[in-house]
């Protein structure tokens, strides 16, 4: 890294932290020099650096004719550290309407914790599905 992308790597953490606004711009203006023709004002321009947090992201539970109740509440209480009466009524619940919101993660926790529960499923023979999609 050199000084420069240093200075500047500094000034972002600080203005993450604190909202400090950075002067990037300076200008002398001679137009404005006093009567003495010394003196001299500077203009400055704060940047204020913005990141947005990344989208977090739904696990769906589909529902399905096939995989028995006890093994999809056995998978949500595995994969997604849920209860036994939090898991049961995420299970009716997909049951009932189709499918049911488990979590919200990170993109890619959601997709890993998704697709571990879908390949438990199809290692017993069970059409269990698990999708992702971001949240608005
Ligand atoms: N409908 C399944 C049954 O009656 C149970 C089930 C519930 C399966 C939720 C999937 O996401 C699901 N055996």
């Amino acid at each position: 890294m050199d000084a420069q992308s240093g200075a500047c790597e500094t000034a972002w953490r600080l203005s993450r932290r604190s909202g400090f606004r950075f002067a990037d711009k300076g200008h002398a203006q001679p137009n404005r020099a006093s009567a003495m023709g010394k003196l001299a004002t500077k203009t400055r321009t704060a940047t204020r650096l913005k990141t947005e947090r990344p989208r977090l992201h739904k696990v769906i539970l589909v529902n399905d004719d096939y995989t028995p109740r006890e093994f999809v509440v056995i998978i949500l209480k595995s994969e997604f550290r849920m209860n036994e009466e939090h898991a049961y009524t995420v299970m009716m619940t997909a049951h009932r309407r189709g499918s049911c919101v488990v979590a919200v993660y990170a993109q890619d926790i959601a997709e890993t914790k998704a697709t571990r529960a879908t390949d438990a499923g199809r290692a017993k023979g069970y059409p269990l599905l698990f999708t992702t999609e971001p949240e608005e």
